[in-house]
C-alpha cells in the first residue's frame, strides 16, 4: 500500500505538513486487516518525511498508540482517545476505528501530544455518510460528463473510459479523512453506457473499488430500473414477475463475485423520466424491495430515492403541488420496506433550493430506515463559483426537530446521510478551492451532526493551510467571507423561500419567470398585488398537513410561520409586515441592496489574504469572486426590478431600481 502522492493537485485538507506532529513521533500501530495496513502505511509515510519511527513490537515505548479492542463498546468504526504518562492511545473498536482514530490524531496536531486527556469515545452517529457521484462514462450531450457538476470532468472516467485511478485513492484518502464511508459512482440518471456497468462493464466498477477499499469506501452503483429489458433481454421489467427477479438474482450475483465488499444499488424511478414500477401498475416498495431482496443474501442495500413528483404538470392547474408528492408517493408504504432498503429524501420537499423547510417525508415514515439527501454540489446555491458555505444549512436541516422542541431531531432519525458529491478532475477538486470546505463538513456533520458549522471551518482552515505567516488573519478572513455566506447567497436570490427564479436548464443565474410556465411545478405565482404559494390547509394546496404538529399549525399560520419560509408557505400582499417590521417588498429590496453589497465585501477582504495561500490559489479565488460580486449584482436588479415592476411600490430608501 502506498500513499498517493498526486503533482499538480491541490491536496486539500491533507496537505503533508498535516502529518508534521504524527510523522516525528514513535507509533505503534497493531492489527493485521487492509484498513490496519493503511494505518501502517500512513504513519510510515509521515515517518519518512519528518523523521519519526513506525513499530510493531508492543514492548517498548511509544509516543501513539493504535490498537484494536472489539470490546471498546464504541462500535466498528468508533474509537476511543486519550492520553497519559507521555502517551496517546487511540483504542479502536474495528479496523475502520483505527483508520478515524488516525485522523482525528491528524487533525489535532501537536495538541494531540499535550496535556493528558481523559478517554474520549467517538463513533459515527450515522452508520452511511455516503456520496453520490452524478458522473456519466460518456460526454452527456444536454448534462456534460457529471451532471451539475462545477469542477470539470469525473475522477472516475474519460472520453467513453476508465481513467488512470491513482487520483481516486487519494480521494478516497480525502473522504476517509472527513469520515466518509460509501460512494455511488454514477449518475442517478443512468443513461445507456452507464447502465452496463452492471453486466459487462463491471470491471470498471471493481476497480473503483479496489483503489477505494484501504480507505474504508465501499462502492455502490446507480442501477436503471428497466435493466432486465435494456441488459437482459426480458420482455418486461415487472417487479413481481418471476423472470424479472431472477435476473436481478444472477446479476447481483455476479456483482458480488466481482466486488465481494459491493454497498449495493442507488434507484432513482419513476422521476424526470427514468423508468419504474408505475409502468406495470406497482408501488415504489414493490420496487425497492425486488431489489433488495436480490442484495439481501450478500449484505447489500438499495437506496430507493423518494424524488418522485409530475415534471410534466400543467402551470394552470393550481391543485397540483410539487412539494407534496414525494410524502403523497411514500408515506402510504411506510412499514412495506424490506430492512435493506432505504428510502433516500432530500433534505426538502422540493429540490435543494437555497432554503426550504425540512422534508415531512422524513416524519412520516417511523417503520422505514431513511436517507436524508443534501446537494454539496451547488446546483442551486452558486455552482461552485459562488463562495457558499453550506454547513450552517446542513447543521439547521439535521438539528431540526419535527416533533418540537421535545422530540428527535432529524439527525435521530435518519440512519444515513448522502450527498451528491461537488468533485471533479479539476485541480483543486472542487472548482472553487473554497468549496473544499463543503465536502469536508458534510462529513464530518454526517460523522457528528451536532458540530459547529464555524468550528468545521476552523478544522479545514487548519488543515488546510499551514501557513507560514500570521495564522489568525487567514483564519479571520476565511470565517468573514464564510462563516455567513449561505445567507449571504440567500440575500441576493430568491427571497423567503419562494425558491427558483434560476434560469432553466442550467440553473444559474436569475431569470424570475423562467420556470413560471413551465411543467415543472415551480412557481412563485407573483402578482400585481402579492407573491408567494399557498401551501396551507384551508385555502391552498394542503401541504402544512403533511408536517405534524406543532409545525403543521406553525407552517398554517401566515403570523407564525419564519419569515425565511413565508413565501414557500404563503401567498401574501406585498405590504405584509414581516416580524422584523419591514413588509415583503420592503424585505425583497432590503436584503438584495444587502446581498451585493456583501459580495463585493467578500471580494475586498479576500485581498488581504494574498500573501497567507498560495499564489494561483489566492488569483482563482479572486477571479470567481469577481464573477460572484457581478452575479450578485445582476440577482439584485433583475429581483428588485422585476417587483418593482410588478408592485409600483417604491424603495423606502430610494435607492435605484431599474
Ligand atoms: O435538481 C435536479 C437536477 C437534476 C437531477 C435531479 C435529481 C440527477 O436538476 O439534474 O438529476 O435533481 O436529483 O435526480
Amino acid at each position: 500500500m502506498t500513499i498517493p502522492e498526486l503533482s499538480g493537485v491541490h491536496p486539500a485538507w491533507l496537505p503533508p505538513e498535516a502529518f508534521r506532529a504524527i510523522g516525528s513521533r514513535r507509533t505503534l500501530v497493531l492489527g493485521d486487516d487492509v484498513l490496519a495496513d493503511t494505518v501502517r502505511a500512513e504513519v510510515a509515510h509521515a515517518c519518512a518525511r519528518y523523521g519519526g519511527t513506525l513499530h510493531d513490537d508492543r514492548d517498548g515505548a511509544y509516543d501513539l498508540v493504535l490498537a484494536l479492542d472489539s470490546e471498546a463498546g464504541v462500535g466498528p468504526e468508533g474509537f476511543v482517545l486519550s492520553r497519559h504518562d507521555g502517551a496517546t492511545t487511540v483504542v479502536a473498536g474495528g479496523p475502520a476505528g483505527l483508520l478515524y482514530g488516525l485522523f482525528e490524531v491528524v487533525r489535532r496536531g501537536e495538541t494531540a501530544f499535550g496535556a493528558d486527556l481523559p478517554a474520549e469515545a467517538h463513533r459515527p452517529a450515522l452508520r452511511r455518510r455516503m456520496l453520490d457521484h452524478w458522473d456519466n462514462i460518456d460526454v452527456h450531450p444536454v448534462m456534460g460528463q457529471v451532471e451539475r457538476g462545477y469542477a470539470g470532468g469525473s475522477i472516475f472516467w474519460r472520453e467513453g473510459g476508465p481513467r488512470d485511478l491513482t487520483r481516486v485513492r487519494a480521494y478516497g484518502r480525502l473522504l476517509a479523512a472527513c469520515g466518509i464511508n460509501a460512494v455511488a459512482v454514477n449518475n442517478v440518471n443512468v443513461h445507456a453506457t452507464e447502465a452496463r456497468l452492471l453486466t459487462d462493464r463491471l470491471g470498471e466498477v471493481a476497480a473503483i473499488a479496489d483503489e477505494l477499499r484501504p480507505y474504508g469506501i465501499r462502492v455502490h452503483l446507480s442501477v436503471n430500473f428497466a435493466s432486465p429489458v435494456a441488459l437482459g433481454g426480458l420482455a418486461t421489467a415487472d417487479p413481481l414477475d418471476d423472470g424479472v427477479r431472477a435476473w436481478w438474482a444472477r446479476t447481483t450475483e455476479r456483482v458480488y463475485a466481482t466486488i465481494p465488499d459491493f454497498g449495493g444499488y442507488v434507484v432513482k424511478a419513476d422521476s424526470e423520466g427514468q423508468p419504474g414500477p408505475f409502468a406495470y401498475g406497482r408501488d415504489h416498495a414493490d420496487g425497492a424491495n425486488m431489489l433488495a431482496d436480490a442484495l439481501a443474501p450478500f449484505g447489500g442495500v438499495v437506496h430507493w430515492r423518494a424524488f418522485v413528483y409530475d415534471h410534466r404538470q400543467d402551470w394552470r392547474d393550481r391543485s397540483t403541488d410539487r412539494a407534496r408528492a414525494a410524502y403523497d408517493h411514500f408515506a402510504p408504504l411506510d412499514g412495506r420496506f424490506r430492512d435493506n432498503a432505504i428510502v433516500q429524501v432530500k433534505n426538502g420537499p422540493i429540490d435543494f433550493q437555497v432554503r426550504e423547510p425540512v422534508s415531512p417525508v422524513i416524519a412520516a415514515m417511523p417503520d422505514t430506515r431513511l436517507a436524508v439527501e443534501l446537494q454539496v454540489t451547488q446546483e442551486y446555491t452558486g455552482q461552485q463559483k459562488h463562495v457558499c458555505y453550506l454547513a450552517p444549512m446542513w447543521r439547521e436541516v439535521l438539528g431540526f426537530r419535527p416533533w418540537g422542541p421535545d422530540g428527535r431531531t432529524v439527525a435521530d432519525v435518519a440512519t444515513e446521510l448522502v450527498a451528491v458529491s461537488n468533485v471533479g478532475d479539476d485541480p483543486y477538486w472542487t472548482g472553487h478551492p473554497l468549496a473544499q470546505a463543503n465536502l469536508y463538513a458534510f462529513g464530518r456533520l454526517a460523522w457528528a451532526p451536532g458540530l459547529d458549522p464555524a468550528d468545521l471551518l476552523d478544522e479545514w482552515i487548519g488543515l488546510t493551510f499551514p501557513v507560514a505567516g500570521d495564522p489568525g488573519r487567514l483564519r479571520r478572513i476565511l470565517h468573514e467571507i464564510m462563516d455567513g455566506s449561505w445567507r449571504t447567497y440567500e440575500r441576493y436570490t430568491a427571497p423567503l423561500g419562494v425558491g427558483f427564479m434560476v434560469r432553466p436548464g442550467h440553473h444559474y443565474g436569475p431569470d424570475v419567470d423562467g420556470y413560471e410556465y413551465t411543467p415543472w411545478g415551480t412557481y412563485h405565482f407573483a402578482d400585481r398585488d402579492g407573491v408567494g404559494v399557498d401551501r396551507t390547509r384551508a385555502t391552498g394546496t394542503g401541504f402544512t398537513g403533511q408536517y405534524p404538529k406543532p409545525w403543521s399549525d406553525v407552517y398554517e399560520s401566515p403570523a407564525k410561520c419564519p419569515d425565511e419560509l413565508l413565501l414557500f408557505f404563503h401567498h401574501v400582499p406585498y405590504g405584509h409586515v414581516l416580524h422584523d417590521g419591514t413588509t415583503v417588498i420592503q424585505h425583497i429590496y432590503d436584503t438584495h441592496f444587502a446581498g451585493a453589497e456583501q459580495a463585493a465585501a467578500m471580494r475586498d477582504r479576500w485581498e488581504k489574504a494574498a500573501g497567507d495561500v498560495p499564489p494561483e490559489l489566492h488569483a482563482r479565488v479572486r477571479e470567481l469572486l469577481d464573477e460572484q460580486v457581478r452575479s450578485a449584482r445582476e440577482w439584485r436588479d433583475q429581483i428588485n426590478t422585476y417587483f418593482f415592476r410588478k408592485s409600483g411600490a417604491a424603495d423606502a430608501h430610494g435607492r435605484r431600481i431599474y
